[in-house]
């Protein structure tokens, strides 16, 4: 039976309808008794927030995870193509970002990894990107990025959604897919795709195939760069030399002009195409050979509103006979979740609780004042001596109920305002337990996005390390 819809009208997301109750039929999301989902309806029910059967989960994960072992280290690909940058589990913007670029049925599709984390719709993310591949195997292209590792998704929030969603089984399955991604495309032979950057080891572009890909990311070397550098932050590229260690990121390198004119010179290509950081219009061009020339790097990003905090907008590219064609989106709103994959019942215990205790309260101490009262009448008279000792003992374990009772209050309403803290902070910056006032103490209204941007930016960014330490 399906659920009431929204009888109170209290849902905090109007335009988001009720999960439905069931998981997708089998024979729904694979017609015919085929092993290729009908990605229609499964798009339509994951928009629901529906869930898949374990096995039908499973199944998707094993016939994309047989093509990804398939591909080389490096795609072949040719243009008519559309690029897209991170995504970073916000699903529903996945959704737009497909309106506008159009179907995979006839459009190809190059992802450029950092499909999960941060956002909390990154198992939908992965099982409708899954499904894609595999139905239109020769139309959607999926890259590796930093985030598709043990590491990154234990310590941001993927590991926990999955978990709370299906199982740690289903969040194995799916670490064993990401290590059989692919970690860079070719496209037209001029331009290299990949997540983060190149690396002060890769001399030719042969040396991507020599990496061995199946595995976790290791912590340096050519492998983790491809994943992890960036381009330095400044106008002209400029850097002391072409590589120097990647402070932000905790690993890796960052690389200048010089280093990037060099790789390009040698590879003869004509520019770098990557993901991996946030970007206020969605995209970046480093022009660093002056601004009449074609950028030597290019930034995408695909997530907007990154966090529901960063305010920025998504972008896409379209690469058709070399042209470089741009097309920004804007975010779409998504159902409403509590902080760390909390339920209601969890979350409003604590609220439940701290009632109920301040109501054993208020009658545990008036019932200590009107047996004192009682007593002096009744008892005082005819035997003092047993009243006292009696009154005394009674005394003791009324105040020790009291006070035990205050130290449950005291607990709850922790928890309560604990919880009402990261609901307060629903941005979801990192794995739902860093508030939107960590960003904005002062709680002003930043006159421009860039602004705002740039403090979302500084604050979040010692959050987007190499989490090796910590693991
Ligand atoms: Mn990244």
């Amino acid at each position: 039976m399906e659920p009431l819809s929204d009888p109170l009208n209290d849902r905090v997301v109007k335009n988001s309808t009720i999960p439905p109750h069931r998981p997708l039929d089998h024979n729904l999301l694979f017609p015919d008794k085929s092993k290729i989902p009908d990605t229609k309806i499964l798009r339509e029910h994951l928009k629901k927030e529906g869930k898949l059967h374990k096995s039908d989960l499973i199944q998707i994960i094993e016939s994309a995870s047989s093509i990804f072992r398939s591909e080389p280290n490096l795609l072949w690909l040719r243009d008519p193509i559309i690029i897209v940058g991170d995504i970073h589990g916000q699903f529903y913007d996945l959704l737009k970002m497909f309106e506008i670029g159009g179907s995979p049925k006839v459009t190809k599709y190059l992802f450029l990894g950092d499909y999960v984390d941060r956002g909390v719709f990154s198992t939908e993310v992965i099982i409708l990107l899954y499904s894609l591949k595999v139905r239109y195997p020769d139309k959607i292209y999926m890259l590796r990025g930093n985030h598709e590792s043990r590491n990154m998704t234990s310590y941001f929030n993927f590991r926990s959604e999955c978990i709370t969603k299906y199982d740690l089984d289903a969040y194995d399955r799916i670490m064993e897919s990401f290590d059989l991604l692919p970690l860079s495309s070719l496209i037209n032979e001029k331009f290299i795709a990949l997540h983060g950057g190149i690396s002060p080891r890769l001399a030719a572009i042969e040396d991507i195939g020599d990496i061995n890909r199946f595995r976790e990311p290791p912590k340096d070397g050519i492998f983790c760069d491809i994943l992890w550098s960036d381009p330095i932050n400044d106008d002209y590229g400029r850097l002391s030399s072409q590589f120097q260690p990647n402070q932000a990121r905790g690993c890796s390198f960052v690389f200048g002009h010089e280093a990037v004119t060099k790789f390009l010179d040698r590879t003869d290509l004509i520019s770098i195409i990557r993901g991996h950081e946030a970007q206020l219009d969605g995209f970046k061009m480093h022009r660093w050979n002056g601004s009449n020339e074609f950028p030597s790097v290019i930034t995408v990003f695909s997530a907007p509103n990154y966090c529901d905090t960063y305010n920025n907008k998504a972008a896409i590219i379209k690469l058709d006979d070399d042209v470089i064609n741009i097309q920004q989106f804007n975010f779409t709103n998504h159902p409403f979740m509590l902080p760390n994959f909390m339920n209601v019942f969890a979350w409003s215990v604590p609220f439940l609780v701290e009632k109920v205790m301040a109501i054993f309260m208020a009658l545990l101490e008036k019932k200590s004042v009107n047996g004192k009262a009682e007593a002096d009448e009744q008892y005082e008279k005819r035997c003092e001596e047993l009243e006292k000792q009696i009154r005394e003992k009674h005394k003791a374990i009324l105040k020790d109920k009291v006070k035990s009772i205050g130290k449950m209050m005291k607990l709850y309403k922790k928890v309560r305002e604990e919880h009402e803290f990261l609901l307060d902070s629903q941005a979801t910056i990192f794995s739902g337990q860093m508030s939107k006032h960590v960003f904005f103490e002062d709680n002003l209204a930043f006159e421009c996005d860039e602004e705002n941007f740039m403090k979302a930016k500084a604050v979040d960014e010692s959050l987007e390390k190499s989490f090796n330490s910590y693991i």
